[in-house]
């Protein structure tokens, strides 16, 4: 038996179909060796920063995975990579994007990978999907994720799809 680490991954994309992007993504990830998601948040309509583009749609999972860290990182790139991701400005629209929020207890900051992610505790378009799945969640460097979500710019919509099914809108 190796070992099983816990991670949380958040997810986004705002171009082409979203929804679409996102349910394959879960897919490509519940495909990766040694691992499984365990959680899903549902997904949310989220104010994009940056230039004017569409609402991004969010969500986070939780996996356990046998995965190293760098090892999960690769892995994630190729999937953004067949999804068509272009990098091309810094904060603009993107097809999907996989962010490694946090890795057991793993604190780390090195040229490629920044663990617990470096921006989680400042974006509610993260931290009310984790909320979700990880309610009473503290975050070790910054706080329980409730404090940090009602310190955030209320501005930033983050509503999630089932509320607008219901014929909620904003
Ligand atoms: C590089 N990295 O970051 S892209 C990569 N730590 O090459 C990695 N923990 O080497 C490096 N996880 O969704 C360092 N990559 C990492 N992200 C880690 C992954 N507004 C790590 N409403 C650059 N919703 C990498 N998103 C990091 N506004 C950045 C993609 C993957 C995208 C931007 C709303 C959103 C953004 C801005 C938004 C949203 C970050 N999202």
């Amino acid at each position: 038996m190796s070992q099983l680490f816990i991670s949380y991954i958040a997810l986004g994309s705002n171009l082409e179909d979203p929804i679409v992007h996102l349910n394959e993504a879960l897919l490509e990830i519940k495909a990766l060796p040694n691992t499984k998601i365990t959680q899903a948040s549902q997904f949310y309509r989220t104010k994009p920063i940056g230039p004017e583009q569409p609402d991004i749609i969010n969500a986070v999972i939780k996996v356990e995975t046998g995965l190293a860290p760098y090892d999960l990182l690769h892995a994630l790139q190729k999937i953004e990579l067949e999804h068509g991701r272009e990098r091309i400005i810094r904060f603009g629209a993107r097809t999907l994007d996989l962010d490694i929020l946090l890795f057991n207890d793993v604190q780390m900051n090195d040229a490629e990978l920044t663990i617990p992610h470096p921006r989680m505790q400042d974006r509610n378009f993260v931290l009310i999907p984790l909320k979700e799945i990880a309610p009473d969640l503290h975050l070790a460097p910054f706080g329980h994720i409730d404090d940090l979500i009602t310190r955030n710019d209320p501005e930033d919509y983050v509503i999630p799809l089932d509320f607008e099914a219901l014929g909620n809108k904003s």
